[in-house]
């Protein structure tokens, strides 16, 4: 996948896409990720990117001419082009998922006060990873490029990720345990040490459901569940109205 970024900070891409996961597929060319400074569209002699916002107020605003122009260095390109704003869909899984499709993206980083209007219609979407703003869309670009790039087919655990992720099973993940067996006296539970595969499979569900009835019990109302899921979580929510009536909730 090739994942293009027009930002005015490109050097603050350099440690996250070398590092880890992100580094790995690069190497294995699972990634071809390119960072262009938009200041290399700057046309005056001072090779401004930004002016005050007409109408008055403070703050900058990023030029639409000196954008389309960057832009049109990577184009004609037939990728998305992806404006980072807190005015845009709210980032999932299942965009992530989408995005992964594609065999080239191109994300556009605003800063300042934001981009003049009228460069939306250079944009194929527009993308917010959170409600609060940011200094600028960069880390919200990295955490874009992050979530879609470990769906890559070919990076490590990248089927696992796809089928058992929280967010692909619709459910929080459970419990996890490593070495050591026991920790200032907690134990790791029994069945994990069992060997008896299907009853942790079985635990593990119980664990993911219980959890997520705990934390996030709207999920449930989507996630795909089985009937000894549903038996399952009814247990749950009689433990739960039991210990409200005990005045432990
Ligand atoms: C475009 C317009 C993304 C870009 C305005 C970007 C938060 C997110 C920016 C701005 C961003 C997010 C400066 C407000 C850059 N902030 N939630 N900032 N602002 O994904």
């Amino acid at each position: 996948m090739q994942i293009d970024v027009l930002t005015l900070f490109p050097a603050m891409f350099e440690g996250p896409l070398s590092d880890s996961m992100m580094g790995a597929a690069r190497l294995r060319g699972l990634l071809d990720f390119q960072a262009h400074d938009i200041r290399n569209a700057a046309e005056d002699a001072h090779r401004s990117v930004d002016d005050t916002p007409y109408g008055g107020g403070g703050g900058m605003i990023l030029r639409v001419d000196v954008l389309t122009r960057a832009l049109e260095t990577l184009q004609p390109a037939e990728a998305p082009v992806i404006l980072l704003t807190p005015q845009g869909r709210t980032f999932s899984h299942q965009i992530a998922s989408e995005l992964a499709t594609h065999d080239r993206l191109i994300l556009v980083c605003g800063h300042y006060e934001g981009v003049d209007e009228r460069f939306r219609h250079y944009v194929s979407d527009e993308i917010s990873i959170g409600d609060y703003v940011l200094t600028g869309g960069e880390l919200a670009a990295m955490v874009v490029i992050d979530a879609v790039v470990r769906l890559q087919p070919g990076l490590l655990g990248a089927e696992h990720a796809a089928t058992q992720d929280s967010f692909a099973t619709g459910l929080l993940e459970g419990p996890h345990y490593t070495r050591p067996r026991e920790f200032r006296g907690e134990s790791v539970p029994d069945v994990l040490l069992s060997g008896h595969h299907a009853e942790i499979e079985r635990w593990r569900r119980k664990q993911a459901l219980r959890r997520t009835w705990e934390r996030r019990p709207e999920l449930l109302k989507t996630a795909p569940l089985s009937e000894e899921d549903a038996r399952l979580l009814g247990e749950f929510a009689r433990e739960w109205s039991l210990l409200r009536l005990a005045g432990e909730r």
